[in-house]
């Protein structure tokens, strides 16, 4: 329904969109287990009086990491599915810095991608980190590893036994989505103390589950002809209605470096973000430009020549600080 600005029927086409992109979603298999382990961390983080408060009084910050790229199935008992190229690199990495600054993460990642506290592992650590030390077959870190897996076991178990760690794992746009939305209805009590920090490469696209082919698409029919709808934008809801009073960071990812300041603006004031982080798909690892509401643009470099081993140490610096002058300010 349009009152005139155009605003109420934009408003009213979202949440239809949006309702119809959840009714037609499978029911995600985890459910009651995931919002079981949600409920428990953020009460644990949050309480005032626990062990997990911080030296200063402070209750603790809660941030949900997004991760990996969502997939779009395009049959029901899923053969194939339109994937993209994210490594979850960004989203492992900021984990760790976020927990070395004091916070809880969510860490909300693609099955198979990076995880946090492994970045400096081999590709296959099992097979490469290990070895026989003996002929009773007994085994060891081969040395080589062993400085490298020592430091990915204690940093991984202190941020786990601290209760600072939860990783919740997705693979489709669907249970993505669905995830993201029970995330942030828990993180609604925690006010201005949660943080979104949206890494995760989502799909624009997707099939409808109502109109999916129930079996593997035979070959022998043809060309495929397929129509994919949009994906409705989450962002808008997540900002206004599942978490308005969260600290929201989006990513705006083009590999046309002429466009990319562009529309990162305009992601921002779109969606009501606090910042978005601007980066180009070949130069994401060097540097990103962050976006903020107050039309800043501060450029983040990585260089290793100044001990600055990767872009996500003072990206996540510089939004820990914003993320505290804004809890201060609410
Ligand atoms: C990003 O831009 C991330 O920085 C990357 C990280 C996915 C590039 P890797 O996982 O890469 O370390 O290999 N994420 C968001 C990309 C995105 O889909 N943004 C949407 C858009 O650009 C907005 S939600 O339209």
């Amino acid at each position: 329904m349009d009152l005139g600005n155009g605003l109420e029927g934009t408003q009213d086409t979202l949440d239809a969109e949006i309702q119809s992109f959840f009714d037609s979603a499978p029911p995600l298999k985890s459910s009651i287990n995931v919002s079981e382990k949600l409920e428990e961390f953020i009460k644990r983080n949050s309480e005032a009086s626990g062990k997990f408060t911080l030296r200063n009084g402070c209750d603790r910050k809660i941030v949900c990491v997004t991760s990996g790229g969502t997939t779009v199935p395009l049959e029901r008992r899923c053969v194939r599915y339109i994937d993209n190229f994210s490594s979850g690199h960004r989203g492992a990495a900021s984990t760790e810095y976020f927990v070395k600054a004091g916070y809880a993460v969510i860490f909300l990642y693609r099955r198979g991608t990076f995880q946090p506290f492994c970045r400096s592992l081999p590709d296959d650590p099992l097979l490469e980190c290990f070895e026989f030390s003996d002929e009773s077959k007994n085994i060891q870190v081969h040395h080589s590893h062993s400085e490298a897996v020592k430091r990915a076991i204690t940093e991984h178990h202190a941020a786990v036994g601290e209760g600072l760690l939860l990783k919740l794992c997705f693979t489709t746009i669907f249970e993505y989505l669905q995830m993201l939305q029970m995330i942030a209805l828990s993180m609604r009590s925690l006010g201005p103390r949660a943080m979104f920090y949206l890494a995760a490469a989502v799909s624009d696209f997707y099939v409808p589950w109502k109109s999916m082919a129930e079996h593997k698409i035979q070959s022998a029919s043809g060309p495929l002809d397929m129509q994919l709808n949009q994906v409705p934008k989450m962002l808008l809801v997540l900002g206004k209605d599942w978490a308005p009073t969260a600290f929201c960071i989006s990513f705006k990812l083009e590999t046309d470096t002429k466009i990319l300041l562009e529309k990162a603006d305009a992601a921002l004031k779109k969606y009501k973000m606090h910042m978005v982080v601007a980066n180009e798909l070949s130069s994401r690892k060097e540097e990103v430009i962050v976006i903020t509401s107050n039309n800043e643009r501060i450029s983040v470099r990585r260089n290793r020549t100044l001990g600055v081993e990767d872009v996500e140490g003072p990206l996540i610096q510089l939004l820990v600080e914003r993320h505290s002058s804004y809890v201060q300010n609410f």
